[in-house]
């Protein structure tokens, strides 16, 4: 992960197939890995918007403070443990393991405010 894109930017899968995709956000800005179809995204996208909003969420970081002050029932918490998502600060590494049972329209995807419209958005491709 970069400012604000993927490198590749499209990946080919099989349906059936499990795959280990393992993360490095190289970029200065805290990003995201999150494996969804459009919809959930802009779903997600305004989760985002309002942990950035609330402090959960900074630019560069997750505030893990703010994040357990969270008095939403830890709603929006568990939206981030999500296994179909990784949030990764500046330098970190991180790795989601996914199967791909049926061949259906992906995209993996950074929700933080403006980075999906920026174009961090990737395409899956199923062979
Ligand atoms: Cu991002």
């Amino acid at each position: 992960m970069q400012d604000n894109f993927y490198e590749p930017e499209a990946i080919s899968v099989n349906a059936g197939e499990t795959i280990r995709f393992k993360i490095v956000n190289k970029g200065e800005f805290l990003h995201e890995f999150g494996l969804g179809t459009s919809a959930m995204h802009s779903v997600h996208q305004k989760e985002m918007a309002k942990m950035m909003e609330h402090g959960m969420l900074e630019p560069t970081r997750v505030n893990f403070d703010r994040m357990k002050m969270d008095h939403g029932g830890g709603k929006m918490k568990m939206a981030h443990s999500d296994p179909n998502s990784i949030l990764l600060e500046p330098g970190k590494p991180g790795e989601i393991v996914w199967k791909f049972t049926k061949a259906m329209k992906l995209e993996f995807a950074c929700n933080l405010p403006g980075h999906y419209e920026s174009g961090m958005v990737g395409e899956i491709k199923f062979n």
